[in-house]
């Protein structure tokens, strides 16, 4: 579905095929989460061609003629790709049907992509979401002598800026905030007179969004139809958790795209990721090609980490993905980072393989020799290299 175009307008992006109008898809209760499923354009030949025609085409029966060839074109191509936005509720009862068919979607979605697109108001209070990404801007204004106070032995903890490499990305890691006062910890370092909003704040997103993990964990359980006794195991892959809060500058030169943060998966097990509607997220395609994600505003993204592609045996993709820059806003990110115990052993369930199709791709192996081998090689195919069978 298109937006349609109204008549004499001549705004050609009224007639882009960016978003698709069609209601999110809804899981639990029948209670109305409404978004829309998110198209990715990503050839920007056609665009360019389709924004041509329409300029120059004052007539409204030939620009729909025109929309319907290039989005025909497009089509043919495959060159439309639908990340789908899946809309948890409350009602959402484990076991009820509703949720096995959203577990069936949720599996599909991480095995086809890697990632979906989630809105839970319900579960997530929209304010809450838009409060510390508010409060994160008052954090990043902080002098630059206050944030290096944030200091940390562990890869992506303590407080990271002016790399040359990523000059636009300015980032703190706060571990283990749903288990520990590491909230209070961290809100004291860098407000040294308190600032209980904040920490607050940080304390209950992440604990809630840290639930929608294991929630979504137990989802790909039910979705390959394990036994109950695997929820202890992906309870055990979440039961650590990295909440990271990113600024991204803007790019000095308005012309270009910049890159915000390099390509890469995450070495984590899930993802989940909410920012403040200036959009920049990008994930690589099965079949090459970067596509721009549209985050719906109070939406969030679910993105498949390594651990979680080598549990379920190389089924679940671990999306590879960057920020690029443009424009003149900043961009705001929170995410959590759900992770295992160093000590725990990922070991893909003997459900999952099978001989033919499926066989056993990854040795068992030791989550924190994972990760310090993955810090010492940065290798992009660390999980491979090091796991692979
Ligand atoms: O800022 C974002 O949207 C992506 C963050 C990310 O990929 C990361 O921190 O690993």
């Amino acid at each position: 579905m298109v937006e349609e175009a109204k008549d004499g307008d001549s705004e050609a992006e009224e007639l882009l095929p960016v978003r698709d109008g069609v209601s999110c898809e809804e899981g639990g209760g029948g209670a109305l989460i409404h978004s829309s499923i998110i198209t990715l354009m990503h050839n920007k030949d056609a665009l360019t061609h389709f924004r041509k025609i329409n300029k120059n085409n004052p007539h409204p029966e030939n620009r729909e003629s025109n929309r319907q060839e290039i989005i025909e074109r497009m089509e043919i191509k495959n060159e439309i790709t639908m990340i789908p936005c899946f809309g948890f509720c409350k009602g959402l009862e484990e076991g009820s049907e509703e949720w096995k068919k959203m577990s069936k979607k949720v599996r599909e979605a991480c095995e086809s992509h890697g990632c979906f697109l989630l809105m839970c108001d319900e579960i997530i209070p929209k304010g809450l979401n838009e409060e510390l990404l508010k409060q994160m801007e008052a954090l990043f204004d902080l002098p630059e002598e206050t944030k290096k106070k944030h200091i940390s032995p562990k890869a992506y903890s303590g407080y990271n800026g002016k790399d040359p490499v990523i000059p636009l990305c300015e980032s703190f890691g706060v571990d283990d905030v749903h288990l520990s006062d590491s909230a209070q910890t961290f809100t004291n370092v860098m407000w040294p007179q308190g600032n209980p909003s904040f920490c607050e704040t940080l304390r209950t997103m992440s604990i809630k969004m840290l639930d929608i993990s294991f929630l979504i964990m137990k989802m790909i359980v039910e979705g390959y139809g394990l036994p109950q006794h695997y929820i202890s195991d992906v309870e055990n892959m979440k039961s650590s958790c990295n909440s990271r809060l990113i600024k991204y500058h803007v790019p000095e030169s308005n012309n270009d795209c910049e890159t915000g943060l390099l390509s890469h998966s995450d070495k984590n097990t899930l993802t989940v990721l909410c920012q403040n509607g200036v959009q920049g997220l990008q994930v690589l395609s099965r079949d090459g090609k970067w596509i721009e994600l549209e985050i719906p505003q109070h939406g969030f993204v679910v993105i498949v980490g390594d651990v979680l592609k080598a549990w379920s045996n190389g089924r679940l993709h671990a999306v590879t993905h960057r920020v690029m820059m443009s424009g003149e806003k900043e961009r705001y990110t929170f995410g959590v980072f759900a992770k295992p115990k160093e000590e725990m052993v990922i070991e893909v369930p003997h459900e999952l393989v099978e001989d033919k199709v499926h066989p056993l791709r990854y040795r068992p192996f030791n989550y924190g020799e994972f990760l310090h081998y993955f810090v010492q090689t940065l290798k992009e195919n660390a999980l491979q290299a090091f796991a692979g069978v």
